[in-house]
């Protein structure tokens, strides 16, 4: 096969039609309203809501921020049970809020948290369960609210990977006392940076909207120690223009997907992702696990670089691996994760990803079988 000159990288940002974007900021200069819960991060928070068909939405700069102010705004305290197969934000929003992350092992079928697990690991000090719906694989949702109300836990979904996603019709925006999205560049739905808190009682929309802002409530009155995590009319404009495409976008993801599993069915050694049951999914990541396979993921990473296609290790190494929490934690408390994360890899995945570059890196893939 002939080598290639242009990288395949693991994801491409959809981008709308410039002159779309173009049209929309154009208004900015007349108003000089750059940020600060401008017109048009009211009008994608409106949006927003609506397509996901929740009342309780509020906007921020990241996704992390997003996660960092759920927490404080539900004033967790002492431990909080969690996955370390995830992203380095969803640890890092515990420990940066002075809690103390205590690890779940995942299941091996969709990697999400084992919630078989939950229970024994709660104690006295436990003030809630943060899991992660991981590569868009929802958790099991039911029996999560059915542990928290019993220990009287609340739940905050790390829902970074779910934009656009429904279990049994209802949006992950819809479950837990919390959810939390991420719209980065590299996401389903992209506000350049962003993020959103969606949740279930109402009292929280003022509180995230002030810890978002130094925690000011009026010009006299600042009421906690709040943050900057604003998001600008720059990313609102973004979201806007972005969330007109983003069905089409999914339904495009959805062609890719389907070549991939097409071409890689049936191979030994190679596990990959499905969609579960009930849920309509938004195709953000293809997961394959390398066990049994003829090389490890670690051969395959690299032979795949040096045909300049650049899959990513997602999510290698665990959270509670990383040097900067060595002494605290181990991967030894969860060997599933760690099974899972010494062998994943997530293959180049996005919208117009062409079906012809799909078959390449699939027959690189297969070539070594
Ligand atoms: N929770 C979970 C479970 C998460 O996965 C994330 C973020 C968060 C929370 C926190 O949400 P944010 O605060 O980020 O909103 C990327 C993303 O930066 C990060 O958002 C994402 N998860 C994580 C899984 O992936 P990196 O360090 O791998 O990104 P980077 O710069 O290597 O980019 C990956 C590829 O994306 C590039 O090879 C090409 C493409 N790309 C990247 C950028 C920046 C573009 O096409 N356009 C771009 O502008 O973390």
């Amino acid at each position: 096969m002939e080598k290639r000159t242009k990288p395949i990288l693991v994801t491409r940002s959809s981008l709308p039609p410039y002159e779309e974007f173009a049209e929309m900021i154009r208004p900015i200069w007349d108003t000089a309203w750059l940020t600060n819960m401008g017109d048009y991060h009211k009008e994608l928070e409106r949006q927003l809501k609506a397509y996901m068909g929740i009342d309780n939405l509020v906007l921020f700069v990241n996704g992390h921020m997003a996660l960092e102010m759920a927490i404080q705004a539900l004033e967790l305290t002492g431990e909080v049970i969690t996955t370390p197969f995830t992203f380095a934000s969803t640890t890092h929003a515990i420990v940066r809020n002075n809690l103390t992350p205590v690890f779940c092992d995942i299941n091996p079928e969709d990697y999400t948290m084992d919630a078989d697990k939950i229970e024994a690991l709660i104690t006295e000090k436990t003030s809630a369960i943060i899991p992660v719906h991981v590569y868009g694989n929802f958790c099991q949702v039911d029996r999560i609210e059915e542990i928290a109300k019993k220990h009287h836990l609340k739940v905050i979904y790390d829902a970074a990977h779910t934009f656009g996603e429904t279990y049994r019709g209802k949006s992950a925006g819809a479950y837990g006392d919390a959810s939390i999205f991420s719209f980065h560049a590299t996401k389903v739905f992209n506000t350049i940076e962003g993020g959103a808190v969606a949740f279930r009682e109402e009292w929280m929309d003022h509180r995230l909207n002030c810890l978002k802002n130094f925690g000011i409530v009026d010009q006299d009155h600042v009421v906690w120690v709040g943050g900057n995590a604003k998001m600008n009319e720059f990313q609102a404009v973004m979201g806007i223009c972005n969330l007109r495409h983003v069905d089409q976008e999914i339904e495009k993801r959805r062609l890719v997907t389907e070549r991939y599993l097409e071409r890689l069915e049936g191979t030994k050694g190679l596990k990959l992702p499905h969609v579960q049951k009930d849920v309509k999914p938004n195709y953000a990541y293809f997961p394959v696990v390398f066990d049994g396979f003829a090389c490890s993921r670690d051969e395959m990473w690299r032979y795949l670089g040096e045909h300049q296609i650049f899959a990513r290790k997602y999510f290698y190494p665990l959270t509670n691996e990383f040097q900067c929490y060595e002494g605290h934690f181990t991967s030894q408390t969860t060997p599933v994760a760690k099974y899972i994360g010494d062998r994943v890899m997530t293959l180049p995945l996005y919208a117009d990803l062409a079906l012809r570059d799909v078959d390449e890196i699939c027959s690189l893939i297969l070539g070594r079988a």
